[in-house]
């Protein structure tokens, strides 16, 4: 158990703001000294090679994926998610703003920590990567043929869905948990009825197995807690998931402290194949949840739907649905070993790292070793169900992943640094300073049942003095190490873009291979698709104005339009009509209040225009797409309203 005194240190490095850790830090070596031998030559990818690895680090508040590769530390591309994207007309383009729709109306940002590659046997297959979007809660899935987001399904009932979406085993599910316990249903409460009126719910969405499709399978009413990071099992423990929870105390105001006083907060372990049977057996209720569903046809076209309905099932009616496993002290991150039996948490605020036994759960739960109940919800003992404690570890336990050699590399937040230990005795075997602050770490199929041996990378949430200094905000940044020996040893920094909260990372050569060149332009259903010049036209209707245009190296057809008078609305819908890869063609015209469209070879995209002066204005592309780039551009002519300029527009010679 912590001292109290040590308890008000914990809490004073931990919420004076993590600079205090930060600063202490930088009095060693916090530059590259001696230890640093050879790593250039791991890191080094010469010119023209390929990385080993894709990297996928969520971007944090900036809504976003962005792709890199390991070693190297390259970045690729930014995949937008969540977050609208003008340099790909992302939530800017009439295709793809239905992406972005939620019960709340139109939301062009989200939160998004933690990218969860699909999974097969436990091992990672290379088809998607979801991400969670933790303000109004969504999920999100990613094809990773062509590294562009295809679905986004709203969670109803939830506030925060920060344990998500961690899949399952085999994709069967991606899970939410509720970090924010709210009245739910929702209702005009007072905050004061916390204990009365707040609870929370957990999550899961099913994945269908062929298209990736998500649907909002059930969900599962639990006490007003804050639910905060999730995993499901592996193996022996596969069926099951693992919820952390804090602030058991339900305080509402100051959690800083109110929040840290009970010694032992939850790991909630749900039995989610029991909870399938209980919702097959009609025992869940349905609640009238609204939420919306979106996703990219196969003709490159987003849709946004509204569901409603959510079948909630109340732990008393699915008995040994759940339990929680007391676990200390606030806990943040759970983490399950590749072999499925060890489930450990990183207590933000334990003076240990707690390892459970998912055998010995089994067993306390046969025996029913309980010491009371929470909302009904049994309290497993915690000696019955510890499988060990890592002895001083450091400050601020986070997060853990695994090696393929039974060790595990706990985060610590305060004392910044990785901790590295073993599964057999639970004893330090080494520890490495990270700069700093280190929030997740990920090693290469860390969460799978076959890690990699070979990288682990540190997510910092604070850089301070390592890099040259930008102004008031300094970026965050990831830390390459070399696990392959007894010492971990440092190999590189890079800053990121965004904040990094949680990465994964694949083999290359698991996925380069199917990477989509171009979209097929005779397969194009866009129905504003034009598929060859001569087709091209502009068309009035009414006070719109449709330009079905076409790009290729060097022209849009048409090029010049007139016709357009003010009060009208313009489409333009932009056809890129060639066939070769990474031949995008940008389109921008002056004073549009969106963005610009960036359209991909064979891809149709729509921007809207509403003029509000007389005049002629120049339309152009804007990626450099070929000697004669910056001869790609057009102009529209916009007359009065009621002018009797009539619709016109010209054809190719
Ligand atoms: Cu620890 Cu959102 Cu998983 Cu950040 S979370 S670090
Ligand atoms: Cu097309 Cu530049």
């Amino acid at each position: 158990m912590m001292s109290p005194r040590l308890t008000r240190l914990v809490l004073a490095a931990a919420f004076g703001a993590g600079l205090l850790g930060a600063s202490a830090c930088a009095k060693p070596s916090a530059k590259a000294g001696p230890g640093f031998a050879g790593a250039a030559e791991k890191v080094y990818v010469p010119p023209g090679k390929y990385d080993e690895y894709y990297a996928f680090l969520s971007g944090g508040f900036s809504g976003q994926i962005a792709v890199y590769g390991l070693p190297s530390g390259r970045l690729f591309r930014v995949i937008p998610v969540f977050s609208q994207d003008p340099e790909k007309g992302w939530g800017y383009s009439e295709q793809t703003k239905p992406m972005l729709m939620t019960s709340y109306g139109f939301v062009p940002w989200d939160d998004a920590h933690h990218p969860s590659l699909s999974k097969t046997d436990a091992l990672n297959d290379g088809r998607w990567i979801f991400i969670n979007g933790n303000n109004t809660p969504r999920i999100a899935r990613v094809d990773l043929s062509e590294m562009d987001t295809k679905e986004i399904i709203e969670i109803p009932n939830s506030a925060g869905n920060h344990g998500s979406p961690f899949v399952t085993q085999g994709t069967e599910y991606v899970v939410g948990a509720t970090r924010f316990s709210v009245p739910s249903p929702q209702k005009d409460v007072p905050i004061s009825s916390y204990k009365e009126n707040f609870t929370g719910l957990i999550s899961f969405v099913a994945v269908d197995k062929n298209t990736g499709k998500m649907t909002l399978a059930f969900q599962i009413h639990v006490p007003g807690f804050d639910y905060d990071l999730a995993r499901p099992g592996k193996g022996p423990s596969h069926g099951w998931a693992f919820f952390t929870s804090y602030n058991t105390e339900q305080a509402t105001s100051l959690l800083e402290r109110n929040a840290s006083q009970n010694d032992k907060d939850y790991i909630a372990a749900v039995n989610w194949k029991q909870a399938e049977q209980c919702v097959a057996q009609g025992k869940a209720d349905n609640w009238p949840a609204k939420y919306a569903h979106n996703w990219i046809d196969e003709a490159q076209i987003g849709h946004s739907e509204m569901l409603s309905g959510a079948k909630v099932l109340e732990p008393s009616k699915c008995p040994g649905v759940i339990y929680y496993l007391p676990t200390p002290k606030s806990p943040h991150g759970v983490d399950v070993d590749p072999t499925g039996e060890y489930i450990v948490a990183g207590g933000k605020l334990a003076a240990v790292i707690p390892v459970h036994s998912f055998s010995k759960l089994q067993k306390a739960i046969a025996n029913k070793e309980f010491t009371g109940d929470a909302s009904g919800i049994p309290i497993l003992k915690y000696e019955s169900i510890l499988a060990g404690e890592v002895q001083k570890p450091g400050l601020g336990p986070l997060h853990t992943e695994f090696d393929a050699n039974g060790n595990a590399y706990t985060s610590m937040f305060i004392s910044s640094e990785i901790v590295k230990w073993s599964l057999k005795d639970f004893q330090v075997k080494d520890r490495i300073p990270v700069y700093y602050s280190i929030g997740h770490l990920m090693i290469i199929g860390g969460d799978t049942r076959k890690p990699d041996g070979k990288y682990m990378l540190a997510l910092n949430k604070i850089t301070k003095d390592r890099y040259l200094p930008t102004g008031p905000e300094l970026a965050q940044a990831a830390q390459l190490i070399d696990i392959t020996g007894d010492k971990m040893k440092m190999l590189l920094d890079f800053p990121t873009i965004g904040e990094p909260h949680y990465a994964q990372a694949i083999l290359a050569s698991a996925i380069k291979d199917k990477q989509l060149r171009t979209y097929s332009l005779a397969e194009n259903k866009d129905p504003c698709a034009t598929r060859e010049e001569k087709a091209a036209k502009v068309e009035r209707k009414g006070k719109t104005v449709h330009v079905y245009m076409t790009s290729i190296r060097s022209h849009f057809v048409p090029d010049n339009i007139e016709g357009v008078q003010l009060g009208d609305t313009v489409y333009f819908h932009v056809t890129n009509l060639e066939q070769d890869w990474d031949v995008p063609h940008g389109f921008a015209v002056t004073g549009a209040r969106n963005s610009e469209l960036l359209v991909m070879p064979g891809q149709t995209r729509t921007v809207t225009w509403v003029p509000e002066r007389v005049g002629v204005f120049p339309f152009y592309c804007t990626d450099f797409c070929s000697a004669l780039h910056q001869e790609m551009q057009g102009y529209i002519r916009v007359s009065a309203a009621g002018s009797n300029v009539p619709i016109a527009f010209n054809a190719p010679k």
